[in-house]
């Protein structure tokens, strides 16, 4: 299986996942408040070590890397800009170009400056202005070395984790909420897409190209009954289409970014709009292989989701897919099994650019704590000794060659 010559071959991290000390971050603050039971704190060292990064993912042959920006560093306080975070960020990209691997830019993942949470975050439309602020510094100050921009990583993740089921900061577990936080996010989306192409023109600049981070889900009906077949049919409209279809209405999408990992199997319990929406099978009927999170390892699925958005008409960038495990085997052949089915959906006309993993180090799991090893290469937490692990060096050996065998 052969793929294309200037295919993207990379790894994703996350500022507030790998950096560490994220002080002025509203998750910092949360983790304090509700007693995490594993909280960030230094998290992997990146900040300080992410050159040493860098020659890693270089070393297992990248051409690619996606990282994140931290908001909260670049505007700690309302208005006040550092001038030495931009600076430490502008380093940032240029040690990855300096390695030849070209940069893809998060500007919001998960994470919020304090600020901005206190003053109602994504929940008050009178904020989003904010955002778009420190999008205009951190975009000016990178637009000559970075092409790739997503603006927002998996929007309705955090709407899910944030809104509705409130797991993660604020907390909140309502509907209405979160329709208006989808509705902002979804504006404020658009708003940066155009800024930033601005950016671009105004100085005379080739045309970036700018998306978000959209989680994708098969969701499949547990037994094929109508309560099922109908949920998982509005599930998949509202989770996995609506975000999408709207951007690309407003012409704000310049490629689709897609993160994959699992299925959602869909068993309604009850007859309320929570059960419709969320209910997942819990007796574990048509079992599959889990990763550690017990999320079920789903590989036709990349292939079933490519191929629905091929009618979009955009190109494609996986810009993560991944599996926490502590069985580096069964990472080789989750990796393995989802480039087969790219592949299969490629030679069907999809066109992707590239192939993200997700992550290039082991790494803070939100929630979950660092229990969770999604690296590429696994992180020493009382050392912060990187090391690379087999299946790092058997997806080496594909970027090289192109060729998965
Ligand atoms: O760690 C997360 C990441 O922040 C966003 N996508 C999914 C990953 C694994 O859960």
């Amino acid at each position: 299986m052969e793929f294309p010559k200037d295919f993207f071959w990379g790894a994703a991290t996350s500022a507030y996942q790998v950096e560490g000390n994220n002080i002025y971050c509203d998750w910092w603050e949360w983790e304090k408040r509700v007693g995490l039971k594993e909280a960030s704190g230094p998290a992997c060292q990146h900040y300080q070590r992410y050159k040493e990064d860098f020659d890693l993912a270089k070393g297992l042959n990248h051409n690619a890397h996606r990282l994140s920006i931290e908001w909260s560093r670049i505007e700690p306080e309302q208005g006040q800009f550092s001038t030495k975070e931009i600076d430490h960020y502008v380093d940032v990209i240029l040690s990855l170009r300096e390695r030849n691997l070209e940069p893809i830019v998060t500007l919001h993942h998960f994470t919020n400056p304090l600020w901005f949470a206190k003053l109602g975050g994504w929940q008050n439309r009178n904020t989003l202005p904010y955002f778009l602020r420190y999008v205009e510094k951190i975009v000016h100050a990178l637009s000559d070395k970075v092409r790739f921009w997503v603006t927002i990583n998996e929007p309705m993740v955090y709407v899910h984790s944030a809104y509705i089921v409130g797991s993660w900061p604020p907390q909140e577990r309502s509907f209405l909420k979160a329709h208006t936080v989808i509705n902002n996010l979804l504006n404020t989306h658009i708003k940066a897409y155009n800024l930033i192409h601005n950016i671009y023109s105004r100085k005379g600049l080739s045309s970036p190209l700018v998306s978000i981070a959209k989680n994708m889900l098969p969701f499949v009906p547990c037994n094929l009954n109508l309560k099922n077949k109908f949920s998982a049919f509005l599930r998949n409209r509202s989770y996995n289409l609506a975000f999408i279809e709207k951007l690309i209405r407003h012409r704000s999408l310049d490629f689709v970014g897609v993160n994959y990992y699992t299925r959602h199997l869909v068993d309604v319990e009850k007859w309320s709009f929570r059960s419709f929406m969320l209910d997942v099978c819990q007796r574990n009927h048509q079992p599959l292989k889990k990763n550690s999170l017990g999320w079920d390892i789903y590989p036709e699925g990349l292939y079933r989701i490519l191929l629905r958005l091929k009618k979009y008409n955009l190109p494609i960038f996986i810009l993560e897919n991944g599996i926490c495990t502590e069985d580096d085997n069964a990472r080789w052949d989750f990796i393995y099994q989802h480039l087969k089915n790219l592949h299969l959906a490629m030679s069907e006309g999809v066109r992707v650019l590239g192939y993200i993993y997700w992550s290039l180090i082991d790494n803070f799991e939100w929630d979950k704590g660092f229990g969770p090893r999604f690296g590429l290469a696994e992180t020493d937490y009382n050392t912060y000794k990187r090391t690379a692990r087999d299946s790092a060096k058997r997806f080496c050996a594909v970027s090289k060659t192109g060729v998965l065998d």
